[in-house]
């Protein structure tokens, strides 16, 4: 008779701090069962996410914040968006984790504990905006497939964790360096070990940059499981995938990374505009790299009601991609006149800029305020819709909220 395989110590270690607690008898659990509480499970307890949050999907998760929800100068986890294109590894074995560097551009590959990495180079933490690529893709018309992200794709959290660079200038990189590329942990939706989800990355200068960290802490504690722990590439500024999670390999590549999801169609746009609806040919379509220019009201919450002849105080948020935000405006006439907002300098570059402004509101009635940030290069944020394109990337239309006056 062919004996019962059962659970891994590390294995089940990982499932308790999903359940939530220490699994009793787990050392009787087969190798392959999932405990019921995973089977089907409530993904604001799974993730510690608010109850306020907006499941998109759920194989794989995907998950959006709502305006109001963003108003923490930092983004605390409970609020900040789930973006997985596959499934979150089920296996993490902290101990054992390892980073190597390799590519054609490496003098040799050389691999890294985690310990080593946190103990051989200089930490650093920044407040670092990640929006990812798709945000605002449910306006476009007509519609792009994927998640229907509207507003809730972006946060800026605190990084802790080593430069890029300091790594990769301990490996040694070759003249002919081009690109990084990472590989990760997490698993093809397929289960085919062969497939990656998502292998991203950026070109050399952006890799080389102070704010371009291996980051093992968010918010100052471990990197919850669904945002890429035990380490993750952050590269504010940039669409939210090239800062990869649950990362295992970066490779240093001598042509542009040819990763999944780099090329065809992915989180590229027309590199000229395009009427709505056209087709694009794949050779015509451009990396996404900085992201434009936007911002958020995050107070009040749209569809408020305020008392008459009260000034309203609105504040959100703005960012800017690599730029910084110089102009936060509002609206209160449907973009007819603008009036400025104070607006703050960014704790380090590459986070994102608080905005707040004093709102009188002339009469009873219904108003919308609108916001509309300038970048340093003199570019503003489109009123309504900006240029269609065939994924639905991009869309940094004006945020707009509805304000009731009574
Ligand atoms: N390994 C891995 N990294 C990944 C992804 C993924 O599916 N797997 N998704 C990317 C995308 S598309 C986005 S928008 C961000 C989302 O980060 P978040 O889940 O912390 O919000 O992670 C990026 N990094
Ligand atoms: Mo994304």
């Amino acid at each position: 008779m062919q004996r019962r395989k059962f659970i891994g110590k590390a294995a089940l270690a990982s499932l308790a701090s999903i359940v939530g607690a220490d699994i009793v008898y787990g050392s009787k659990m087969a190798e392959n069962y999932i405990p019921l509480a995973l089977q089907d499970p409530d993904p604001f307890k799974l993730f510690n996410k608010d109850k306020e949050m907006v499941v998109l999907n759920d194989k794989p998760w995907n998950m959006e914040a709502q305006a109001h929800l963003l108003d923490d100068k930092i983004t605390p986890n409970k609020y900040i968006f789930v973006r997985n294109n596959g499934l979150i590894p089920e296996e993490i074995d902290v101990n054992n984790w390892t980073l190597t560097i390799d590519g054609e551009s490496v003098k040799e590959k050389k691999t890294y504990t985690l310990d080593e990495l946190k103990s051989k180079f200089k930490q650093h933490t920044y407040q670092l905006t990640l929006e990812c690529g798709g945000n605002g893709r449910s306006e476009f018309d007509p519609p792009a497939k994927g998640n229907q992200w509207t507003i809730g794709a972006v946060y800026c959290a605190s990084w802790t964790g080593i430069r890029l660079r300091d790594v990769l200038e301990d490996v040694g990189i070759k003249d002919d360096a081009v690109y990084f590329g990472y590989h990760a942990a997490d698993i093809h939706l397929s289960r085919d070990p062969a497939k990656e989800p998502i292998s991203r990355g950026a070109p050399m200068a952006k890799a080389l940059q102070d704010e371009t960290i291996l980051a093992f802490k968010m918010n100052g504690e471990d990197i919850p499981l669904a945002h890429g722990y035990p380490l993750r590439v952050v590269a504010g500024g940039w669409p939210a995938s090239v800062s990869g999670k649950w990362l295992q390999r970066i490779s240093i590549r001598n042509i542009v990374h040819d990763g999944t999801k780099m090329t065809g169609t992915a989180y590229r746009v027309p590199c000229k505009p395009v009427a709505p609806g056209s087709k694009v040919a794949d050779e015509d379509m451009c990396i996404i790299e900085s992201m434009p220019v936007k911002s958020l009201i995050t107070y009040p919450k749209s569809g408020a009601t305020i008392s008459k002849g009260k000034t309203l105080t609105i504040r959100g948020h703005a960012w800017a991609g690599e730029l910084q935000v110089a102009k936060m405006e509002y609206s209160i006439d449907f973009g007819a006149t603008w009036k400025t907002c104070m607006l703050d300098k960014p704790a380090n570059r590459l986070a994102w800029q608080h905005f707040s402004a004093d709102v009188d509101f002339p009469q009873e009635g219904y108003y919308e305020v609108w916001a509309k940030a300038t970048d340093s290069n003199g570019v503003a944020q489109p009123m309504l819709l900006p240029g269609w394109n065939p994924k639905g990337y991009l869309n940094n239309a004006c945020h707009r909220i509805a304000v009731k006056i009574a």
